[in-house]
């Protein structure tokens, strides 16, 4: 569309995207209607925003009659750098991920069905930490509604593959055949789609695990033959630790943000064992208002260490942070 978005509705649509329930997509959605340029070249987009917010609004009043059937829903804080759940088909090593890279212990078991509500863990990257989430498994008969809201509001999704087992193959191909048809999707990047904003996409691994099982090879010859997928593929097990190193920097580095270590005037040196870290391409303000609400209408200077700028150069609220950058504000008392 050549329409000239505001930076507004960019942040609006990426909330949208990640709405967790029909109430949040319905605010979004008003916001980006409200926000959308009225003229020639949008009318498209204006007309297919007001069908959404029609469906939404239609969606809500439907489920309020309805009993809630599943009561496990549980909201989820966002925590670290980012957040990625973990998916799959039973018994694909979920859970032994989860315990692999975290402190949580979630039940690990041969049987199926073992985990049956959402866990989360922190996994450690360098001085920074990502949440994952491990979730019940999904099969045709099964499937936890309120996943949609995990799966949207992540920064990645990972879908397990159990290559130890002659069903694998069949267990990651219904769980794909599963998000194919609803408005959370899978997907090689996370955006919406251009032709519908109804269909959310959220960036996906695939991670074949228990590479330490013998057939393992064959097994992924067999996949690639009968299941199509344009992720972004990994070979790990989750048991001797095969291939993780390269899936944890990977998993940070889907999180698309840099860290930065702040500083008062008064200090000389900075915080450096707990940096924050910002969505890449976000400036100072950004920085502000995440330590404080009003620290960006306060800011009188801020001074930046770091290697795109001279030491202690004196930058303005709109500078792009860079990763590692030292950021010293004066905010104003
Ligand atoms: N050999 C091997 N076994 C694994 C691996 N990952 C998980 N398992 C085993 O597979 C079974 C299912 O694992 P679990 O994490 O509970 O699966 P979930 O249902 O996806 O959470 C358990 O017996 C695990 O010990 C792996 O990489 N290699
Ligand atoms: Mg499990």
């Amino acid at each position: 569309m050549a329409a000239n978005l505001t930076p507004q509705y960019l942040r609006a649509e990426e909330e949208y995207r990640r709405a967790q329930t029909p109430e949040e997509e319905l605010k979004w959605l008003q916001v980006m209607f409200a926000e959308i340029p009225k003229h020639k070249a949008s009318e498209k987009m204006q007309v297919m925003l007001k069908t959404k917010i029609a469906d939404v609004k239609r969606e809500i009043e439907s489920s309020k009659g309805a009993s809630k059937k599943s009561g496990k829903s549980v909201k989820i804080p966002r925590q670290g750098a980012g957040t990625c759940v973990i998916i799959g088909g039973p018994n694909s090593g979920k859970s032994q991920l989860l315990s692999f890279y975290t402190k949580a212990k979630p039940e690990v078991a041969p049987y199926p069905f073992t985990t049956q509500t959402a866990t989360p863990g922190m996994m450690p990257w360098k001085d920074v930490f990502v949440q994952l989430i491990d979730t019940p498994p999904i099969t045709p008969d099964f499937f936890e509604s309120y996943l949609y809201g995990y799966i949207r509001g992540a920064d990645l999704v990972l879908l397990m593959v159990d290559l130890g087992d002659d069903d694998g193959i069949q267990q990651c191909q219904d769980v794909l055949d599963r998000l194919q048809g609803g408005k959370t999707r899978l997907a090689r990047e996370s955006g919406l789609d251009e032709d519908d904003v109804g269909l959310s996409f959220t960036k996906t691994f695939l991670v074949f695990n228990k590479r330490d099982l013998p057939d393992f090879d064959a097994r992924l010859e067999l996949f690639r033959e009968f299941v199509q997928t344009d992720f972004r593929e990994f070979q790990i097990s989750a048991v001797d630790g095969t291939g993780t190193e390269e899936l944890r920097d990977a998993i940070y580095a889907a999180m698309g943000v840099v860290r930065v270590y702040t500083k008062q005037p008064t200090q000389k040196e900075p915080d450096r064992d707990k940096p924050f870290t910002l969505k890449e391409g976000s400036c100072v303000f950004d920085l502000c208002d995440q330590i404080h609400k009003d620290y960006a209408s306060r800011l009188k200077s801020a001074r930046v260490w770091g290697e795109a700028v001279h030491d202690g150069t004196v930058v303005k609220g709109d500078y792009i942070i860079h990763d590692q950058d030292v950021v010293e504000l004066t905010i104003a008392p």
